[in-house]
């Protein structure tokens, strides 16, 4: 039975329901009654597998099919009404053909199964900031997936009212078929469709094809944006906090920054972080003139590899309980789980991620290497006292941050805002070959959000700038590089906790407290002002020399990659952007 009188939802759920024809419809309240009666439901149909509830309480495992680990870019669309709408770096269909294409696939899909109706909030429910979104699905999973990453249920329903101004979206595993697999959007209608999956990034709907594809193009409309952020406060001794959001394309310790634990003479200096998002922010203009950032998510779906006591602990703690294992391995000796890099004592009665029998020393992964954790983020020991404030937080820096092995240094600040915007469209990651010291192939990822704009990418660039203009409290931008590389191909920077020290000269930066070397990329700091105390047997003055040194040769090639990828971009490149490649140019000389 329908949870609202609402009769916009009423009769889109309705029309959805004749389509993938289902045996029943559930809705799902958010009651957490209704959630343990799933949770058995899908134990008892072999979907999840409960784990040691005393050592892993509210714990459980899923495996994916093998066919279907990640998200599948060549197969995501934006349906915007032409094709220049999506842009270049989009894959576009025609919306009335993508609607009939997906229309014969989901035609009967839920047949013999049930339809879940799952309202949700992206935000606080009810705050100004916090969107609405409505995602049928015929998979239990995703509800218990939804339940944790998004805030669900009857409440949310009751706060929207009669408000039309929702997020459509459909889903269907249908027959897991591969050939068949979409993950599509209709921007312009708030509608997403996936099928034919079962993996987080191309079912939970809230996430990447909410959040970010259809978010950052109503962001556009109404003046506000989505971005590929994690979130994080840095408390100053004095106990004022200061936020920053930063972008980094996957595999470059985004999960760990925002979760960061100091150095210990931070520590006892009285410096702490604090997480308030690990992957999306939503940022608006607040009413003080700067900029303003929430998480819209309300948990964390982390990739678990890689995760431990060392590299992460707070993510680690994290998931001790409430907390859904994917496609990692099951330990059969006590029902627990385990993945690679967790620790040295990998278990030797155990099941891979497919659910064969698994023999450590065979030289084969156990976990997959996407494998995930999903988490609530109230669970995280360092989860900041404003997670629940419906306002968000003050920005005070954007970071931008890729893995470079010689031509970004650890650290440097952007001019202005616009110089910044166009320090964030050309940002690069490359593919390491370390142990050769080779440097790889440049991938450029603008902001991170290659896989995730909604729409035209030199679209989305004029939004920055526009965005810029009516900041009157611009927060800074800086660019991070956390993977110089010597001569040898050895990481010169120690990374993980000792990032504070460059967050440190970032936020001294945004208090004017110290100055900075002008450089034709940007401002890098003065030697004397990272902060390099009980570290210095690692990193020495010399090395630290090296790690803020540019490439003046390195950097004239990577202004033809950058010139390179906005004629690939195409004619909506903003002009202000081309100009300042041109000014980077004639500084290099
Ligand atoms: C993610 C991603 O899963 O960026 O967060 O791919
Ligand atoms: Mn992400």
């Amino acid at each position: 039975m329908s949870l609202t009188n609402n009769a916009t939802i009423n009769n889109w759920v309705e029309e959805m329901r004749k389509l993938t024809k289902p045996s029943r419809v559930v809705w799902i309240d958010g009651s957490e009654k209704q959630l343990a009666d799933l949770r058995a439901e899908s134990c008892s149909n072999g979907e999840i597998i409960e784990l040691n509830q005393e050592k892993l309480p509210g714990c459980y495992l899923h495996r994916t099919a093998v066919n279907d680990v990640a998200r599948v870019e060549h197969r995501t669309f934006i349906c915007t009404p032409t094709k220049e709408d999506a842009g270049n770096t989009n894959n576009w269909m025609d919306p009335k053909e993508a609607y009939d294409k997906l229309g014969k696939l989901f035609d009967g899909s839920m047949s013999g199964r049930t339809m879940y109706v799952i309202p949700f909030s992206m935000g606080i429910i009810g705050s100004e900031f916090a969107k609405v979104g409505i995602e049928l699905t015929d998979s239990i999973y995703v509800v218990l997936n939804m339940a944790i990453m998004t805030r669900i249920g009857k409440a949310v329903l009751d706060s929207f009212g009669n408000g039309t101004d929702f997020v459509r979206g459909l889903h269907s595993k249908a027959q897991l078929d591969e050939e068949n697999r979409y993950i599509v959007h209709f921007p312009q209608d708030n509608t997403i469709w996936s099928i034919n999956s079962g993996y987080g990034g191309n079912v939970l709907l809230g996430k990447k094809c909410f959040a970010l594809r259809i978010a950052s193009y109503q962001g556009r409309k109404e003046g506000w944006m989505a971005e590929h952020m994690l979130i994080l406060g840095i408390e100053k001794p004095n106990g004022e906090t200061k936020y920053i959001a930063a972008a980094f394309p996957s595999a470059c310790g985004k999960t760990n920054l925002a979760m960061l634990i100091p150095p210990e003479g931070y520590r006892k200096k009285g410096y702490k972080v604090w997480c308030v998002g690990d992957d999306i922010a939503w940022l608006r203009l607040g009413p003080d003139g700067g900029l303003w950032a929430m998480n819209p998510e309300s948990g964390f779906f982390g990739v678990a590899p890689g995760t431990n006591m060392k590299s992460n602990p707070n993510a680690l703690l994290t998931t001790k309980k409430n907390t859904i294992f994917t496609n990692v391995v099951h330990n059969l000796d006590d029902n627990t789980i385990w993945w690679e890099g967790l620790d040295n004592n990998p278990p030797t009665n155990a099941l891979n991620w497919k659910g064969e029998k698994w023999d450590p020393t065979s030289g084969e992964k156990g976990a997959h290497p996407n494998s995930r954790f999903t988490a609530p983020a109230a669970q995280c020991p360092c989860i900041s006292p404003e997670f629940e404030n419906p306002r968000g937080v003050p920005i005070s820096a954007l970071v931008f941050g890729g893995r470079r092995a010689k031509t970004a240094p650890l650290v440097y600040q952007a001019f202005d805002w616009n110089h910044g915007v166009f320090v964030g469209s050309a940002m690069a990651s490359e593919t390491t070959a370390a142990a050769s010291g080779a440097v790889g192939v440049v991938r450029r990822d603008p902001m991170a959000m290659l896989p995730f704009c909604g729409y035209n990418m030199g679209d989305y660039f004029t939004h920055w700038l526009e965005m810029g203009s009516r900041i009157k409290k611009q927060p800074k931008i800086f660019n991070v590089n956390w993977f110089r590389q010597d001569e040898n191909g050895r990481f010169i920077w120690p990374g993980y906790g000792d990032n504070m020290r460059v967050l440190e000269w970032i936020i001294r930066r945004c208090d004017d407290e110290v100055d900075a070397a002008k450089t034709p990329i940007g401002y890098i700091p003065n030697i004397n002002d990272i902060n390099i105390e009980c570290i210095e047997d690692e990193v020495s003055v010399e090395t630290l020399k090296e790690l803020l040194s540019i490439d003046t040769g390195l950097w004239k090639e990577d202004a033809a990659g950058i010139e390179e990828y906005y004629n690939k971009i195409g004619g909506r490149m903003p002009k202000e952007l081309l100009d300042q490649l041109d000014a980077l140019k004639s500084r290099l000389g």
